[in-house]
């Protein structure tokens, strides 16, 4: 009942009256109007006027599979969509569907993930309603060495994705997370199963905080959302659309070579570490250094004493001089 309801407001966008509903469904108008208390219960605004009814004013923001798919227009990203109030990690939930054979293009999300990881297994904080917590299955036929650039697609489409629906200033902090004003709104996993020669999966695991408006204390200093950034609380499911209408984009074009060459004026032009002086937390010992870009394979470039060096994400982190960025 509540379902049909949502559905006839959805559909006819306007006033539809307490009379209309009941009739149409065969109910009471007390049934309807108890429908229409679940609906708000459940997060839907819905206006009640006397003598015009009800109407559907916000939808709340749901993670769902229905959800995304209905404003989905992707070939093969997000076709198969699973939805969960609750996971360990995403990306575990992907690679346990992989390894029973799910397809290429699989999206899971879930509300809150109770064990969400970045890399080097360090913790990735995933509360309930405020962030996007997905991961995506890919199986391209590129070689292992060629996965790491994934990454970076991924960078680029997420980017793209909040700048296109927020107009947010944000950038991409090599190799993997989206900032802006110094802190990190969006971390990116990449997790491959190979052989020496073959890929067998890979999941990309995205983390982006949305409508937080405040973060737990051990990453308050270096953590932001979309909201904090722009004042907009945008709808996760359109955020999620679109990310992956641009994934698709950007992964075409990584495909044409199978590496960054047709990809590095747009990572480059997003790269918020491009000309400034970092921090390379090499093992062999940290130094200082200029970065200039990435180059084809997406390691960052970076100048030191007139030398260049390349760095590999994996390898060696890279800082701001002051901070974070
Ligand atoms: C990352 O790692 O940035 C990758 C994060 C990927 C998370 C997604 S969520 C969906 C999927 N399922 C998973 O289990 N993971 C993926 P890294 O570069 O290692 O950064 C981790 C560091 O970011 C932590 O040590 C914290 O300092 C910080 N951090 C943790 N939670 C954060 C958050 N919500 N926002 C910003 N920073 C955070």
């Amino acid at each position: 009942m509540k379902e049909k309801i949502r559905t006839i407001l959805m559909e006819r966008g306007g006033f539809v009256s307490g009379q209309e509903l009941s009739e149409l469904l065969g109910v009471s108008r007390t049934a309807v109007w108890k429908a229409i208390r679940q609906l708000e219960e459940a997060g839907y605004e819905i206006e009640a006027v006397r003598n015009k009814g009800y109407r559907l004013v916000s939808e709340p923001d749901l993670l769902t599979a229905e959800a995304i798919s209905a404003r989905l227009c992707t070939k093969w990203a997000g076709q198969e969509i699973l939805s969960f109030d609750e996971i360990d990690s995403t990306n575990n939930e992907v690679k346990r569907r992989a390894e029973a054979a799910a397809g290429h293009g699989l999206l899971a999300v879930s509300e809150v993930q109770t064990a969400g990881r970045g890399r080097m297994g360090r913790p990735w904080s995933s509360p309930a309603g405020s962030g996007i917590w997905m991961s995506l299955l890919l199986r391209p036929a590129l070689a292992p060495i060629q996965a790491s650039g994934l990454t970076l697609v991924m960078a680029l489409a997420v980017r793209e994705a909040i700048v296109t629906m927020t107009g947010a200033a944000c950038g991409i902090k090599w190799p993997n997370d989206i900032v802006s004003e110094g802190r990190k709104v969006c971390g990116i996993l990449t997790e491959m199963s190979a052989e020496p020669d073959r890929i067998n999966h890979i999941v990309i695991g995205v983390g982006i905080n949305v409508t937080d408006d405040s973060f737990p204390e051990e990453i308050c200093d270096r953590a932001i959302s979309i909201w904090q950034i722009c004042g907009q609380k945008i709808r996760r499911a359109e955020l999620i659309a679109e990310i992956l209408k641009q994934f698709e984009l950007f992964f075409d074009r990584y495909l044409q070579n199978g590496d960054m060459s047709a990809l590095l004026e747009d990572y480059n032009a997003a790269l918020i570490n491009r000309g400034q002086k970092v921090r390379v937390l090499d093992p062999a010992g940290e130094y200082e250094a200029v970065a200039e870009g990435i180059n084809a394979s997406g390691a960052l470039i970076v100048e030191k004493d007139g030398m260049r060096k390349e760095i590999i994400s994996g390898e060696v982190s890279v800082r701001g001089v002051y901070g974070y960025v």
